[in-house]
């Protein structure tokens, strides 16, 4: 029987380096003889890519709370069957940018969500996966904001508020507490030489347990 692989996600506020922490982990994991499956949330699929723009765009900057909240599943739902599923039952590991934590940091801590509705669409549609390792890139949301607006126009979630993002990375770090097995913290604030030795480290340890 083939091994089910590992299903790695990198999460935290906006510019927090989590796009910058893909390439690093994905270098580390090939090293390692487990060439990742790299995949992002929303997206990942043809029609996740097309219900993130929806997401994401400025074109329905009134969404509804649970519309969004629905979108985001009905696009992890596509992503889980058509791609992330199919490579960890077949043994390969899966490295995704962003995941259901997502869900309860933005809809949850950010939008509101109580996250007893949210758990009811993570069980529906995940029916029990989890990622098993989850990265969580922590920093003030001022230091995020402020490297993300470097890089290009806000989209529809950076037109955000601060308070929001607190809210969101409050919920991240709640989330971290309750699960200290599958997440590991890293202090994303420091100098990225730093962040990645952090980020490196996590990987190894994972690896060195997984095998
Ligand atoms: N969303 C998503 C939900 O609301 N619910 C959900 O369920 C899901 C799945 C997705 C949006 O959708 C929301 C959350 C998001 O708002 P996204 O594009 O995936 O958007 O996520 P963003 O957070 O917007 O991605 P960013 O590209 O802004 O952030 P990253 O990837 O964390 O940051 P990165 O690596 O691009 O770095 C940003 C800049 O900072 C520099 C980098 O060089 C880059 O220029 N940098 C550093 N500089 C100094 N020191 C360091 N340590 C640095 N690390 C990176």
């Amino acid at each position: 029987m083939i091994e089910r692989g590992a299903f790695i996600t990198l999460e935290g506020i906006e510019g927090a380096g989590k796009s910058t922490c893909m390439a690093l982990v994905s270098r580390r994991l090939r090293e390692a003889g487990r060439a990742p499956l790299e995949t992002r949330e929303p997206g990942g699929t043809p029609l996740g890519e097309a219900l993130r723009e929806l997401l994401l765009g400025h074109r329905h900057d009134g969404m509804a709370t649970d519309t969004e909240l629905l979108l985001m599943f009905a696009a992890r739902a596509e992503h889980l069957q058509q791609k992330i599923l199919p490579a960890l039952e077949g043994g390969r590991w899966v490295l995704c940018d962003r995941f259901t934590d997502a869900t309860y940091a933005y809809q949850g801590g950010g939008r509101g969500i109580e996250h007893e509705r949210i758990g009811v669409l993570e069980q529906w549609v995940q029916r029990g996966l989890k990622p098993d390792l989850t990265l969580l890139l922590d920093l003030p949301p001022e230091v995020g904001l402020e490297r993300a607006g470097r890089r290009s126009a806000p989209d529809r979630f950076e037109k955000e508020q601060r308070p929001f993002f607190e809210r969101v990375r409050q919920a991240y770090l709640d989330l971290a507490a309750a699960e200290p097995g599958r997440f590991r913290v890293i202090d994303a604030a420091r100098p990225l030489e730093e962040v990645e030795r952090q980020v490196s480290g996590a990987v190894r340890e994972f690896v060195a347990a997984w095998n």
